[in-house]
């Protein structure tokens, strides 16, 4: 069954070399508002110095790793915290809706305009060969942008409040993204990025 051509759940956006789906409103059990408040508040947030061509930097952002396997990333081993109710809970619908399972999430928390990720692409190791991410966001609208590495195209989406992007296929290997910092004062935002570790 190929689920991306399914009406009811995501919906394809083309890009070369590489996958990308979208739902506006992943289902759940709760409201967005109430998913934010209670992440914000259950997550045990912490803010991690990651080593960037040698240098120690204090990422601009609060992290937290759940899941069945520890994960490294940009230098920093990360042991995961395990499953909570609500992120199994949300876990479940996503995996519902992408047809694939996860056994990891990695929590970003963007406290207002200035917190921002830098362009990457999510290609450890440890995620294997052309993995699959899903990347679920809660409260503030903030800039995703992709970027291809070889032609340096780019495609801007906005992720809104309780929408989730797949990325699948070859996207990792041919683009980088990221959120970039803004002049626009902007509220907090939650976003889930649920992978599976080989
Ligand atoms: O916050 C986002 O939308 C991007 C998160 C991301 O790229 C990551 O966790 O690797
Ligand atoms: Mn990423």
């Amino acid at each position: 069954m190929d689920l991306f051509a399914s009406p009811d759940s995501l919906t394809p956006i083309p890009i070369e070399d590489g996958e990308l789906a979208w739902l506006a409103q992943l289902p759940l059990p709760y409201t967005n508002a109430e998913v934010l408040a209670r992440l914000i508040a259950e997550t045990p947030w912490r803010a991690e110095s990651v080593f960037v061509y040698g240098k120690q930097h204090l990422q601009p952002r609060l992290v937290a790793w759940y899941g069945d396997a520890s994960y490294t990333y940009s230098g920093l081993r990360l042991e995961p915290l395990p499953w909570t109710p609500l992120l199994a809970t949300i876990r479940d619908a996503v995996q519902d809706v992408c047809g694939h399972r996860f056994n990891s999430v990695l929590l970003n928390r963007y406290r207002n305009e200035r917190d921002s990720m830098g362009m990457h692409s999510d290609d450890e190791p440890e995620l294997g060969p052309d993995p699959i991410i899903a990347s679920l966001s809660f409260g503030a609208s903030r800039r995703f942008i992709l970027r291809h590495k070889r032609n340096k195209r780019s495609l801007p989406l906005d992720l809104h409040d309780g929408s989730l992007l797949l990325m699948r296929g070859q996207t990792q290997q041919h683009w980088v993204h990221g959120i970039h910092k803004s002049t626009r004062p902007m509220g907090e935002r939650v976003n889930l990025t649920f992978r599976y570790i080989v």
